[in-house]
């Protein structure tokens, strides 16, 4: 049997979803709106607004201050830390770099990060209910630590999920999916969104595919299928195995911001 979750549901994990949930419910009682669809529709409309007025104001920051952000997502274990780190070892020297990593617990990525010499800071969503996912208004918080004058390129690892982090637009200036090749080739069309707000796919871990049966060219076909303007690179964090070409890229993006 197949189950299909209305939006709403899909939405109830959310923290800030439940609190505007509340809200709305107090309101009903003096008569606000009535039936149940229309009412949860438009709560995932407000929560969704408030993210993107916050990601505005981010953007405009970052445009004033000369800096590129970029949003790196992907599902736990796909290697975007493992990434970051290669990228960080390799730019860090000519670009001033600063990251932020969000995890539901530990500041491992942070850690692993902080080796490189830009400054890192960890969000542990835990203490605010355990989001699965970075929203506009934590990275406005977190701008805090840095100063962003010295400051030309923001990372972000998001948290592990292909799901939700698709739905936060945080002001960033390029979106990044990362998808090992140990996930299966039918992930693009199963997490559609994801693929479709992502500006570049990594498929990672290309080393292991002498030990597997996966077909890079599915793969590929299914992301195009869903996003058929999908820049798409195939890596290997471990053996740096096609970072020449995707950092060339980046670096290209990063200089069209400024020109
Ligand atoms: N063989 C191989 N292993 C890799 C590669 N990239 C990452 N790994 C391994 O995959 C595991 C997960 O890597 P991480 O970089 O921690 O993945 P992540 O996406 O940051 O994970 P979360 O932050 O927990 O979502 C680690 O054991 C890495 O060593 C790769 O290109 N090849
Ligand atoms: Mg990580
Ligand atoms: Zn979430």
């Amino acid at each position: 049997m197949l189950i299909i979750m209305n939006k709403t549901q899909r939405h109830l994990h959310h923290k800030e979803f439940q609190e505007t949930f509340h809200y709305h419910e107090k309101n009903r009682a003096v008569g606000e709106s009535k039936t149940p669809d229309t009412r949860e529709i438009k709560i995932v409309r407000k929560v969704l607004d408030v993210n993107d007025t916050i990601a505005k104001e981010n953007r405009n920051l970052f445009a004033e201050k000369g800096v590129f952000v970029l949003n790196v997502m992907s599902s736990p274990g796909s290697g975007k830390t493992s990434i970051l780190e290669k990228l960080l070892s390799r730019i860090v020297k000519k670009v001033r770099s600063a990251v932020i990593v969000g995890d539901i617990c530990t500041s491992n990525d942070a850690d692993r990060l902080s080796r490189f010499g830009a400054p890192a800071v960890q969000i542990n969503t835990d203490a605010f209910g355990g989001d699965c996912h970075l929203a506009a208004h934590v990275i406005k918080s977190a701008l805090g630590n840095f100063n962003l004058d010295d400051v030309d390129l923001l990372i972000v690892e998001n948290l592990g999920n292909l799901v939700c982090p698709a739905e936060f637009d945080m002001g960033e200036d390029l979106r990044v999916v990362v998808l090992s090749v140990t996930e299966g080739e039918d992930k693009p069309i199963k997490y559609p969104l994801m693929f479709r707000v992502c500006d570049v796919a990594l498929l990672n871990k290309i080393d292991l595919l002498p030990h597997l049966d996966y077909s890079i060219k599915k793969a590929i076909e299914n992301i195009l299928q869903v996003n058929p303007s999908m820049a798409i690179f195939e890596i290997s964090a471990k053996t740096e195995d096609g970072f020449d070409s995707w950092i060339d890229w980046l670096e290209q993006r990063v200089k069209g911001k400024f020109k």
